[in-house]
């Protein structure tokens, strides 16, 4: 459901880039006797000459569309140069394109912040910089504009087709006395084409742009006029723009909420939802997205353009279509061997190339039952902390699915029918960065909550249940811990997945409820530690989450006696650092588990003790789980 939030301001400047016919230039970049020929890219299948997901603009004059087959478009178009998306592991690798918008990205946020809002998309708030420029150079003060900008369409100035559209957008640009708001508008549109200029210049990528005061009309706008082209929208065009804009065009309104007030309340634009108070809103769709049609009819977001470069998650998935249906479990598990190494692969090289390490994984399948009273039932999204290393994933992925399918099955009922998989997916979400320095390895097992250090050592274990609430780059979710026999810890994320929850342990086979108690993740360090009872266990497990607790600055203390050769030593309770745990008894195996960066931390602590670490378990879980 859509959140409203206030507009923070009516003067932002804010873009929306998008890439034109993505995955189509970047073929023919690759390939570049292709350009100005009609081409589509097709994602590699069988079937029909396989599924069109991109079309040149040249094809689309020829009236290839993106829901045909390629053999459908060979007929539209017999000359079209069908291209087929690069394989690897038997499905689609799309590294090539997201490499691509990797360094578009890299040039669109030179000025201001930049939020990649998908593999060909970024948002952009230009509002430092077009106050800048309107201080130190007006637009009114320049004696040339760049072709580019002059080509924008700004609405409401009816100017499209006329000859002397330039002169027309000129003037509107370098109105002196024009409305303030505009005139910032005006400057965003000349970095806008500065910009887009750039990105042609260094990738030879086209790209469309739309310039407003918020994300929603930005996004609104750059899909107006493609392919490279930029549209603004005046604050005061804002009302005619959307007076007759079909509602479901909205950005959040194609699905049910859309279709609900089509149905429910006749409305057929958004402008229509100008008739309703934000009190009926909120009487009918509760009182966030009442509020939130209520500011969308007037054009009115106060979304913020969030500082991210980097993708907010990674997924890996395949479609299995008709006869490719998976039927079994061993099939699935196949599959999610390609698509976990998939991931790994991926999520080691943001590790290392960005040091983000990523915190949830979650199992998204479409299925269908073979003999079905209610086949619309939806197989459910599981998810569970994320545990680094493919064949970890794998595990992990492997018992999400088997917990979905019972669900999805109806434990209850009938296990007589059988099943077909027909999209299988792995992502990895709650990305966030891993603090660098050399208090890393503690921040990296406290980043997720700075306060919680006291609660680990004290006797938080007599509730039977806490609940933690962590933010990740702005985000919350909720970890009920648990003190039964838990499997998967239950996380209630603002995604709206699914996820495994405990109540599900008593249906699940034992192998599940062994395995993902040993997750090494922090979390679950930390859900482990609240189990724990606070004096008597002194094992290892103690003493390490303990170093794991110690801040920098208790950490000088602790390393004076690491430099002496011997990392034994106690401490009172009130400086709650104890180290009574000998580092030399580490497993080897148990040290790699850990993120590189913090792995060659404790290297560097230990170097002498590496090669002769002892084996005493078989995973890091074994020091942080309870027992
Ligand atoms: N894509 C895909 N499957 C889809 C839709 C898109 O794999 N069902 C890929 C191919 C596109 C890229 O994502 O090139 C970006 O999608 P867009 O919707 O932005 O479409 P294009 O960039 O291809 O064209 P346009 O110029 O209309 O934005």
């Amino acid at each position: 459901m859509p959140v409203a939030r206030p507009e923070s301001s009516d003067s932002r400047v804010i873009a929306h880039v998008d890439m034109d016919c993505f995955y189509v230039q970047v073929e023919q970049r690759k390939q570049p006797h292709l350009r100005g020929q009609p081409t589509a890219v097709v994602q590699y299948n069988s079937w029909r000459g396989g599924g069109l997901i991109a079309v040149g603009y040249e094809a689309r004059k020829d009236g290839v569309k993106r829901s045909m087959r390629g053999d459908e478009a060979k007929k539209v178009c017999p000359q079209i140069h069908l291209i087929t998306v690069p394989v690897a592991r038997g499905k689609a690798d799309l590294n090539i394109y997201r490499n691509a918008g990797s360094e578009v990205v890299s040039i669109l946020s030179r000025k201001g912040r930049c939020e990649r809002a998908s593999i060909d998309e970024v948002y952009l708030d230009l509002t430092d910089a077009a106050e800048k420029l309107l201080k130190e150079t007006p637009p009114e003060s320049l004696e040339s504009i760049h072709e580019e900008v002059l080509k924008s369409h700004v609405l409401g100035l009816n100017s499209n087709g006329d000859d002397n559209h330039k002169e027309i957008v000129k003037k509107w640009l370098q109105n002196k006395n024009g409305d303030p708001r505009d005139k910032l508008l005006a400057c965003g549109a000349l970095i806008v084409a500065e910009l887009r200029l750039q990105v042609l210049q260094e990738t030879q990528f086209t790209c469309s742009a739309g310039i407003a005061h918020n994300k929603m009309l930005a996004k609104l706008a750059s899909g107006m006029n493609k392919p490279a082209q930029q549209t603004v929208v005046p604050f005061s065009s804002v009302k005619e723009l959307l007076e007759l804009l079909p509602i479901k065009k909205m950005k959040q309104l194609g699905g049910k909420l859309g279709s609900s007030l089509q149905v429910d309340l006749g409305v057929n634009t958004v402008g229509d939802l100008l008739k309703y108070s934000e009190e009926k809103l909120q009487d009918l769709y509760g009182v966030n997205t009442g509020t939130w049609l209520w500011n969308t009819a007037r054009g009115m977001n106060g979304e913020e353009v969030e500082e991210r470069l980097l993708p907010k998650s990674h997924a890996s998935g395949k479609t299995f279509r008709g006869p490719s249906a998976l039927k079994t479990l061993s099939s699935v598990e196949n599959w999610l061997k390609e698509l976990c190494e998939e991931l790994s692969e991926r999520l080691q090289t943001d590790l290392e190339t960005n040091k983000r390490i990523a915190h949830t994984l979650t199992l998204h399948a479409d299925a269908y039952k073979t003999t079905d009273t209610d086949s619309h039932k939806k197989f459910p999204s599981k998810s569970c902390p994320l545990r680094y290393g493919a064949g970890k994933l794998l595990e992990d992925a492997v018992n999400l699915f088997q917990c979905g399918l019972r669900e999805y099955m109806n434990p209850m009922g009938n296990q007589s029918c059988g099943w077909k998989i027909t999209n299988l997916s792995v992502t990895a979400s709650k990305i966030i960065a891993i603090p660098s320095g050399t208090s890393s390895i503690t921040k990296y097992f406290h980043s997720q909550d700075p306060g919680e250090k006291s609660d680990l050592l004290s006797p938080l274990n007599d509730s039977y249940q806490s609940e933690l609430k962590m933010e990740f780059g702005g985000e919350q979710g909720t970890i009920t811990h648990d003190e039964s026999e838990t499997s998967f810890d239950r996380i209630d994320l603002s995604s709206g997945h699914e996820s495994c929850s405990t109540s599900n342990q008593n249906e699940l086979q034992p192998k599940l409820s062994t395995k993902v108690t040993n997750i090494n993740h922090p979390n679950n360090i930390r859900s482990n530690s609240h189990k724990r009872k606070p004096t008597k266990e002194k094992g290892k497990t103690s003493s390490i989450l303990r170093f794991l607790q110690t801040n920098s600055s208790q950490r000088g203390q602790t390393s004076s006696v690491m430099e002496g050769g011997s990392l034994t030593k106690s401490q009172n309770r009130q400086t709650t650092n104890t180290w009574d745990y000998n580092l030399d008894e580490i497993d080897q195996s148990v040290v790699e588990e850990l993120p590189r960066e913090i792995r060659e931390e404790l290297y560097a602590l230990l170097p002498r003790k590496k090669a002769n670490m002892v084996k005493r378990g078989s995973s890091i879980a074994h020091y942080f789980s309870p027992k």
